[in-house]
C-alpha cells in the first residue's frame, strides 16, 4: 500500500490540542499573512501542519518528475530521427532537473534528501499515478507530451503563486520548460497525423485511447472526495481545485484533438451551452485507487528501476563525497596561510 504516512498530521492531533499564547499569536500572524496574499519564506514561522503538507506535496511532485523520466527514457535509443532523439533527451534531462529543484525546495522545510529518497525507495511515498502506465509505441512520446505535460502545466501554473515562496520560485522555472515539453509532443503528433502513413495515424489514435483517461485522473480525486483540498486552498498551497483544473484541461484538449484529427475515447463528451464547458463521461475511480495502491500496470517495475538506479549509483555518491572531503581538506591550509 502506498501511503505518505511519514508526512501527515491529522486534524485533532492531541499534541496540538493545547497551544501556548505565543503559538496562538504566531498562528494569527501567519493566517493574516496568508490572507494578505504574502509569500512565506523558509526562515518564517509556519504551523507544523502547513510544513508537513508542503513536504508531502513537494516531495510527491519531485518523485513524479524523477519516476516520470522512466517511461520516456525507455524510448531515447529508439527515437526515429536525430532531431527527435535530441528533443527527447533534453526533455528527460529537464525532468531530472525539475526533480532536483523540487527536492531542494522540500529540503528548505527541514526534511533531508535521504529521508525523501528513503520514502520513495521503500514504497511509502506517492508519485503521480500517470507514470505507472507503459509507453508501448513511439506515438506514446508525443501523446505523453501533449496530454501528460499538458495536464501537468494546467496543474502547475497556479502553483507558481503558491504561498510557500521556494516552491513557487521552483515552479516558475519548471513551467517554462513544461510548456516546451507540451508543444514538442503536440508537434510530433501533428507531424504523424498530417504527413504520416495510415499505420502511423492509427498508432497515434491508439496512444490517445490509452493515455486519455489516466491523464484526466492525474488531477486527483473529485473535490468532494479530496481530503487535503480544503486546507491546502485555505493556505494558498493549491489555488485551483482538482475538478476545476480537470475541466480546464478537458476544454483545451477537445479543440486540440479536433485540430490533430484524433478522437478522444469518451462517447459522453458534449458541449454544454449553459455551463460553457465540455461535459465528459464518468471516470473509473476504482482504476485510480488501484494504481495508487501499487497495482497499476507498471508500479513494481517503476519502483524497482529507481531502487536499482540508487544502488548502482552508490559508487558515484561515494566518489563525490570523497572528492568534496579532499577539496575541503586541501583548502584548510591555504585559508590558514592567507
Ligand atoms: N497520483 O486530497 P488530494 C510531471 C493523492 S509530474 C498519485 O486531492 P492534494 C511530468 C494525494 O497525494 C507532475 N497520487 O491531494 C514529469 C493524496 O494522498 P496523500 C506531478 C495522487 O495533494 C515527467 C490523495 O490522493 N504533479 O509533470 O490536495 C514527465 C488525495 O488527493 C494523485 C504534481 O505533483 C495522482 N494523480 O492534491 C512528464 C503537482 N492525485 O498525499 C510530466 C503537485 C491525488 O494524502 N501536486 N493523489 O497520501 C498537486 O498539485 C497535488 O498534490 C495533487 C493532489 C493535485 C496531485
Amino acid at each position: 500500500m502506498y501511503t505518505q504516512a511519514m508526512d501527515t498530521m491529522k486534524d485533532g492531533d492531541p499534541v496540538k490540542a493545547v497551544r501556548s499564547v505565543d503559538e496562538v499569536r504566531l498562528q494569527e500572524a501567519f493566517d493574516a499573512r496568508i490572507d494578505a496574499g504574502e509569500f512565506i519564506e523558509a526562515k518564517d514561522w509556519m504551523p507544523d501542519h502547513y510544513r508537513k503538507t508542503l513536504v508531502r506535496q513537494i516531495s510527491q511532485h519531485a518523485h513524479s518528475e524523477i519516476v516520470g523520466m522512466l517511461p520516456e527514457g525507455n524510448w531515447i535509443t529508439r527515437a526515429p530521427t536525430l532531431k527527435r532523439k535530441a528533443i527527447l533527451l533534453a526533455k528527460v534531462q529537464d525532468e531530472g532537473g525539475h526533480g532536483l529543484y523540487l527536492y531542494a525546495a522540500a529540503e528548505t522545510l527541514g526534511t533531508s534528501r535521504d529521508q525523501l529518497f528513503d520514502a520513495l525507495h521503500s514504497g511509502r511515498a506517492k508519485y503521480s499515478s500517470i507514470f505507472n502506465y507503459p509507453t508501448l509505441t513511439w506515438a506514446d512520446m508525443g501523446t505523453v507530451g501533449w496530454l501528460v505535460d499538458g495536464a501537468a502545466i494546467m496543474n502547475q501554473v497556479p502553483i507558481c503563486r503558491c504561498s510557500y515562496a521556494p516552491y513557487a520560485r521552483a515552479m516558475i522555472r519548471i513551467c517554462r520548460e513544461e510548456s516546451f515539453h507540451q508543444r514538442q509532443g503536440y508537434e510530433s503528433l501533428l507531424t504523424m497525423m498530417m504527413r504520416g502513413t495510415d499505420a502511423q495515424k492509427a498508432m497515434v489514435q491508439d496512444a490517445v485511447d490509452r493515455w486519455w483517461w489516466p491523464s484526466v485522473m492525474m488531477f486527483g480525486p473529485p473535490d468532494d472526495q479530496s481530503p487535503n483540498s480544503a486546507q491546502s486552498m485555505r493556505w494558498g498551497i493549491k489555488r485551483v481545485s482538482n475538478d476545476d483544473l480537470r475541466q480546464k484541461f478537458v476544454d483545451a484538449a477537445v479543440e486540440q484533438a479536433r485540430i490533430l484529427g484524433v478522437t478522444l475515447p469518451d462517447p459522453d463528451l458534449a458541449w454544454n451551452e449553459e455551463r460553457q464547458h465540455w461535459d465528459f463521461g464518468a471516470i473509473d475511480w476504482a482504476e485510480f485507487r488501484a494504481v495508487l495502491a501499487g497495482d497499476g500496470p507498471c508500479n513494481r517495475e517503476r519502483l524497482q528501476a529507481r531502487v536499482d538506479a540508487w544502488e548502482e549509483g552508490a559508487w558515484v555518491r561515494e566518489a563525490a563525497l570523497a572528492y568534496a572531503a579532499k577539496r575541503h581538506h586541501n583548502a584548510i591550509p591555504m585559508e590558514r596561510a592567507a
